[in-house]
Formats: structure tokens, C-alpha cells, sequence
């Protein structure tokens, strides 16, 4: 939990003393996330004192979806006027738990306002970034060779299989038609790789080697049960397993297309307050936090053209 500070003259409230002359220091120990509903209000609430902080947006064009569409480079920002009609600044503190107080077309009873204040002024900055995952088990850092040194998989990024995908955005590195999840890369955080699976002893992981057993046949080519793009159910001898790891069945049924990639999607959006105007307030900076919401995870799908 970050603490926010507002420094708040003594004319507004007496709680703390310091030697600052008549400025004193408040707590409000909001969390770091605030939460978003409707068309568009962004809160954080907390209990004891219950007390919420809320930025209200009154203008069509600014949806959550709106902050999802990112530019080309992954990020967007967008700011707004705070005013105290259409894009209202509030800080409030309640009886009673707010929880319900947002978002509910009937307000619930029992809850009653003690203290509103409102920003006469201000600017929001709405910071918002898209962070891309394989989700395979392997850190985006470590599946890039980083053959520019900037750590930065996306730039000049490594490709082994040659798809169009990027290693660190794709499910498949190899390109044969088994998930790098299912091919046993075992990767260990703050370890590294741990006896990664190599079935035919090449020295190749079989996450990264298209041939899995040796035995000649491509692993995406060894189909000889059903042609789905799936090798991992086709199994001549039950007793051994999946063709692609016998290097006794070498029979060549090719693959006509790769399977569909998932490339798991996270929103991080962020924001920052200026120049607030609470009545007896004086803070340049104030940071509203980072939105959580269901909707900030979601989901693309690629299916790569086959050579
Ligand atoms: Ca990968
Ligand atoms: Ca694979
Ligand atoms: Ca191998
Ligand atoms: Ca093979």
C-alpha cells in the first residue's frame, strides 16, 4: 500500500502539527488501485475513516475501451480538465461503508455523506499501457536473445521459428504444432532453465527443436492418426506414446497449417492528478493510482501463414 498525502491548511483541519508554518500533513492511506464504473467514474474508497477520493468523466469519447487503444508503441495518454460540472473531482468521507455508494443506479439507504469536497480546478493524466504474454512459462526477457543489448524483447526481436510471431508473444517457439507449455521447458524464476525436456539427447530443448525425437520426420509432420495440426494425439504404440517422441515410427503425414497462437493482453492504466483545487488544499502532484478492473485482461489470436 502506497500512502497519499494531501498537505491541508490548518484553516481546514486540525489533526496534525508540524513546523511548517500553517501547513500540516494528512494521511489518507488510500490503497494504490481505484476501481472504474459506468461512463466514466474512476473511485478508490477505504475504511476506517470511511472516505473516498472519485474522478468523474462526462464526455463520450472517454470509455475504458477508449484507453485500451493503444497506439503502435503500446501506450496512450489522454488528459482532462477537472472541473466541478462535467468532470468533478471529489473528496468524501461517509457513516458508513461506501462500498455500494458507487455505481448503484438507486443509492443504498443508510449511507450518508459528513464531508464533500470538490476540486475547483485540475488536470487528470490517464496513462495507459498494454503488456503482451505468451504465457508459456518463460519470461519475455529471457526468450529474446537481445541481440541490440537493450533488453527490450520487442525491438529487433527473435523469431526462431520464423512464424511472424516474436519468441516472448509466442505460445509455439519452435513451431511445431505442441505449445512450448507442453514440451516440458521447465523454467525455474530466479533459477533458470532446469533439465529442460530433450527427448532426442541433441543438446535442442524440445521446446525449441522442430524434430522432437531425430528421427527425420518433422514433429508437425508426424500426423499419422488424425491431421488436425495437434501431433500430440497421434499415437501408433499406446506402451511408447505420441508419435513425435518415437523415433521408431518416422512416417511423414504433413502438416497443412499451424495451430492458433493466444496472446494473453494486460492493461495497465494509470492516474496522475495536478494542480487540484480542494478548498484549503495545496498538492502539485497526486497520484489517483492504477485501475483495477476485470476488463484491463483480455485476449488476441494469431494463426501464423504456413510457409
Ligand atoms: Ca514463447
Ligand atoms: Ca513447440
Ligand atoms: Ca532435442
Ligand atoms: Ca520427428
Amino acid at each position: 500500500m502506497r500512502k497519499l498525502s494531501l498537505f491541508l491548511s490548518l484553516s481546514l483541519f486540525s489533526i496534525l502539527s508540524c513546523d511548517d508554518g500553517d501547513l500540516i500533513t494528512v494521511e489518507f492511506d488510500f490503497d494504490d488501485t481505484f476501481a472504474a464504473c459506468g461512463e466514466l467514474v474512476f473511485y478508490n474508497i477505504k475504511s476506517d475513516p470511511y472516505e473516498s477520493l472519485s474522478l468523474k468523466i462526462s464526455s463520450p469519447s472517454i470509455t475504458l475501451d477508449t484507453l485500451y487503444n493503444v497506439g503502435a508503441d503500446n501506450t496512450k495518454t489522454i488528459t482532462v480538465n477537472i472541473n466541478e460540472t462535467s468532470n468533478p473531482f471529489n473528496y468524501r468521507s461517509y457513516n458508513a461503508d461506501p462500498s455500494d455508494f458507487f455505481c448503484n443506479d438507486v443509492p443504498p439507504s443508510g449511507i450518508t455523506i459528513t464531508n464533500d469536497l470538490q476540486s475547483s480546478g485540475g488536470v487528470a493524466t490517464i496513462s495507459s499501457l498494454l503488456i503482451e504474454d505468451d504465457n508459456d512459462g518463460i519470461p519475455a526477457e529471457v526468450e529474446d536473445e537481445n541481440l541490440d543489448g537493450d533488453n527490450d524483447p520487442s525491438t529487433n526481436p527473435t523469431d526462431r521459428d520464423g512464424d511472424g510471431i516474436p519468441d516472448y508473444l509466442d505460445d509455439d517457439d519452435d513451431g511445431d504444432n505442441v505449445k512450448t507449455s507442453s514440451e516440458s521447458p521447465n523454467y525455474v524464476v530466479g533459477v533458470g532453465f532446469v533439465d529442460s525436456l530433450d527427448t532426442d539427447g541433441d543438446g535442442i530443448p524440445d521446446y525449441l527443436d522442430p524434430d522432437d525425437d531425430g528421427d527425420g520426420v518433422l514433429t508437425r509432420d508426424e500426423e499419422n492418426k488424425s491431421q488436425d495440426q495437434n501431433p500430440t494425439n497421434d499415437i501408433t504404440y499406446s506402451s511408447v506414446g505420441a508419435d513425435y517422441l518415437n523415433p521408431d515410427v518416422a512416417t511423414t503425414v504433413k502438416a497443412t497449417a499451424y495451430r492458433e497462437h493466444t496472446i494473453e493482453q494486460s492493461y495497465e492504466v494509470d492516474v496522475q492528478l495536478t494542480n487540484i483545487q480542494l478548498p484549503g488544499v495545496s498538492q502539485d502532484v497526486f497520484e489517483l493510482g492504477t485501475l483495477e478492473d476485470s476488463s484491463s485482461s483480455k485476449k488476441r489470436y494469431v494463426t501464423p501463414e504456413f510457409p
